[in-house]
């Protein structure tokens, strides 16, 4: 059967280079991009569509054959918390509606982005594992894990192939992204480029785990194209590469721009990057899918 590929929030950070990707392998007719945000740059096919709206989703799919959904579409972290209700909202009912075609057999693969966000001050910090404990801290973290165990059920008791990692901060060139408490660690490099100086929200020797955009694309293709039989973990992978602090960032922009200065001013995403994890055991989907990262 022909892979025809539907792409929720397909205009945002993740979604812009992931879209691009998967068109390069499958051809461009066969990933249709979805969103309710307009993209920057050319994105076609494009069809706008409110992952709420149930009924035109099933309409989309039915029409155009999907055969598999890559749904990016959420409320981050930062936005999430100006809009707790909203954010539990969009990001568990999107989820259903797409788990229910794929329970009905109607589209045959899911794939559904966790986070580190689930982690929270009961988890260990270092070198998290993959089965540890979950009180998340935001509503993000705590739809992002509700989001894991309904994947982990529909996979269990109706069969749906649903595959899920658990990214830690994105970073990349191609795309900004908005509304999340990793944030800093793009919009970084885009300040000391255009104004020599950046106010950073987080506390400079705050660590996170993060990965570089090419490897979060190639995990993510590499779990969706892995056989289903080999995957343990029906809930969500740990995924990792690095993890450095403010300071560690600004110090390696200052050998190649000695000039740029940086203000620390710490507000409400501090706490949330405090509840994560630091750095993350990823062994899991390394021995069950081949995941290795290529950018430390
Ligand atoms: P983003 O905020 O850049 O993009 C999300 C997109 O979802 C946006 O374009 C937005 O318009 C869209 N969206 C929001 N509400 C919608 C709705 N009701 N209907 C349809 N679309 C809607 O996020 P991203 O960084 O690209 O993240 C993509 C996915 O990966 C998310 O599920 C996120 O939780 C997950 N994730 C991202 C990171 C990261 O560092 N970028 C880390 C961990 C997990
Ligand atoms: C955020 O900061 O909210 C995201 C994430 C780690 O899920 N980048």
């Amino acid at each position: 059967m022909e892979t025809r590929i539907l792409i929720t929030g397909a205009n945002g950070q993740i979604g812009t280079v992931l879209t691009n990707r998967l068109r390069e392998i499958y051809g461009k007719s066969s990933v249709i991009a979805t969103d309710i945000k307009e993209s920057e740059s050319e994105n076609e096919p494009f069809i706008f569509l409110d992952i709420l709206n149930k009924v035109r989703l099933r309409e989309i799919v039915e029409d155009l054959k999907i055969t598999e959904i890559y749904h990016l579409a959420a409320i981050l972290s930062a936005s999430g918390e100006w809009n707790p209700k909203k954010t539990w909202n969009v990001n568990l009912n999107g989820l259903f509606s797409i788990l229910d075609l794929a329970k009905e057999g109607i589209i045959k693969r899911v794939f559904f982005p966790s986070t580190i966000a689930v982690f929270g001050n009961t988890t260990p910090q270092i070198n998290t594992g993959q089965d540890v404990p979950l009180l998340p801290e935001t509503v993000y973290g705590m739809s992002k894990a509700a989001g894991e165990l309904w994947c982990n059920y529909y996979n269990k008791r109706y069969g749906v192939d649903v595959r899920s990692v658990r990214y830690p901060g994105i970073i990349g060139y191609q795309s900004i992204p908005s509304g999340g408490t990793t944030d800093y660690a793009v919009e970084i490099y885009h300040e000391a480029i255009k104004n020599g100086v950046y106010e950073c929200f987080l506390a400079e020797h705050t660590r996170l785990p993060m990965l570089y955009m090419p490897d979060a694309i190639d995990g993510t293709i590499k779990l969706m194209q892995a056989d289903g039989d080999k995957l343990s973990v029906r809930y969500s992978y740990n995924l990792a590469s690095m993890n450095f602090t403010p300071k560690e960032i600004f110090e390696s922009i200052k050998q190649i721009i000695p000039e740029f200065q940086i203000n620390y001013k710490p507000d409400f995403r501090q706490d949330i990057a405090a509840s994560w994890s630091e750095s993350i055991d990823d062994s899991r989907a390394r021995e069950d899918c081949g995941w290795k990262p290529d950018y430390d």
